[in-house]
């Protein structure tokens, strides 16, 4: 029995892997995860010069899952750059965003010639003019970046997108995503933005920045998280769906692939837990592909069934 996959061209010996922000900012961070049970490794998502990230309380979990407004802090593109050049043991992506368009062509600029670097991962959730939504929400803006981006980059590469709620939204994303394709996958999904956890004892918010908004992972937005990842497994038929939000069990890995997931990501969960966290999920996952009788996760990858009639991908 095995968990390895492949996304695109890049062989995984474990389809489980970080999600970006999560035991990924620090050299000790992405040195654990390189010697874990993981499969590959994500950075932070970083930016041309390091940042701090806003004030703390920053980041809260309750028993649903965690809440938080990080403000992008990071060590900077060459940090992490430099970091996979050293320590080249594992698949590892790199995410990178940038906070307006100018910015965001110079990153793309600054990693295009590396080849140690493969299929980054551009993280759309990133704002661009004050006013407007990010760019994961705001369709014509993402066309233009899309376009930027393979036209300065031009290699392999995936988009780390929002969580969508519309049927018109999925269909209107996707026709813009398949005219990539240098787009091979797409990592779906982001935190569900700007929720709000509140503490009722003390009458106060559970983080401090942005009067207590942030975003949402873990428990809360699995089903968000599976619809996105079987949306976009429909209409994306040439692209690898990465499954990312609320994976705690054995159990939750295997309906991301069953959605159709091709590699998992794990954010509150090894946030919470630590790292770990890749040796009981795995464990969980081959227990349970066991049970059913499953040797190879392309055995079930996408095999989902509803009462309609399937969708040939
Ligand atoms: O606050 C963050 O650093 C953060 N948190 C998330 O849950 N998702 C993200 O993509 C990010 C970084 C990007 C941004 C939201 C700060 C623009």
């Amino acid at each position: 029995m095995s968990l390895k996959t492949k996304i695109y061209d890049i062989q995984l010996t474990n389809c489980l892997y970080n999600a970006s922000g999560v035991y990924c900012r620090e050299k000790e961070e992405l040195d654990k995860l390189l010697n874990s049970k993981s499969g590959a490794l994500i950075t932070k998502s970083c930016t041309l010069n390091s940042r701090k990230g806003n004030p703390e309380p920053r980041y809260y979990c309750d028993n649903f899952g965690t809440i938080n407004s990080m403000g992008l802090p990071n060590n900077s593109v060459k940090f992490y750059t430099d970091w996979i050049k050293e320590n080249m043991l594992k698949p590892t992506f790199l995410s990178i965003t940038e906070l307006n368009f100018e910015n965001f062509c110079k990153i793309t600029q600054y990693i295009s010639d590396m080849e140690h670097i493969k299929l980054p991962e551009f993280n759309l959730s990133c704002p661009n003019i004050i006013g407007k939504p990010q760019i994961g929400y705001d369709f014509e803006k993402m066309e233009e970046y899309l376009r930027k981006i393979t036209e300065i980059y031009n290699k392999p590469f995936g988009v780390k997108l929002p969580p969508y709620f519309d049927p018109v939204h999925f269909q209107q994303v996707s026709d813009i995503l398949n005219n990539y394709n240098k787009l091979k996958y797409i990592t779906a999904i982001n935190s569900i933005g700007n929720g709000l956890i509140i503490d009722i004892e003390k009458e106060t918010t559970c983080i401090h920045p942005k009067n207590g908004m942030g975003g949402i992972g873990g428990k809360y937005i699995l089903p968000t998280a599976l619809s996105n990842v079987n949306n976009f497994y429909r209409l994306l038929p040439n692209k690898d769906i990465i499954g990312c939000g609320g994976i705690y069990t054995g159990g939750d890995i295997f309906a991301h692939i069953l959605a159709g997931a091709s590699a998992v990501q794990i954010g509150s969960c090894l946030y919470e837990e630590g790292i770990d966290c890749f040796n009981r999920l795995s464990n969980e996952l081959l227990e349970l592909m066991k049970n059913k009788g499953y040797n190879n996760i392309s055995e079930f990858k996408g095999q989902l069934k509803t009462s309609s009639p399937t969708i040939n991908r």
